[in-house]
């Protein structure tokens, strides 16, 4: 019983990592421009990454909601990437001007 467990696993691990099975993993910007995430919402895929750039200078974050992630203050030209792993829906803001609206959605496929 134990056995034919591990060969099933072996079978599956196997099967996942076959190319045609696998989703080539990408990378999507956001732009953080004066007030604002562009685009303020998204959708990806596990496995891909988002990179944040402070595209308009003045100081900018990037913090989730619920905590999950935060990056440090970025001054112009600045970028913070996260590869996101599970599925889910991310909100998060920027601390200094979350006030303002500035605030995004991570759709995570
Ligand atoms: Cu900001």
């Amino acid at each position: 019983m134990f056995r034919s467990i591990i060969i099933l696993a072996l079978l599956v691990s196997l099967l996942s990592s076959t190319p045609a099975h696998r989703h080539q993993p990408v990378t999507k910007m956001i732009l953080m421009k004066g007030m604002k995430f562009v685009p303020s919402k998204i959708e990806v895929d596990i496995g891909d990454t988002v990179i944040w750039k402070n595209e308009s200078g003045g100081h900018h974050n990037v913090i989730a909601n619920d905590g999950s992630f935060k990056s440090n203050m970025l001054e112009k030209g600045q970028i913070y990437a996260l590869v996101f792993e599970k599925k889910g829906s991310y909100k998060y803001f920027c601390q200094p001007h979350r006030i303002m609206g500035m605030k995004g959605i991570i759709e995570v496929k």
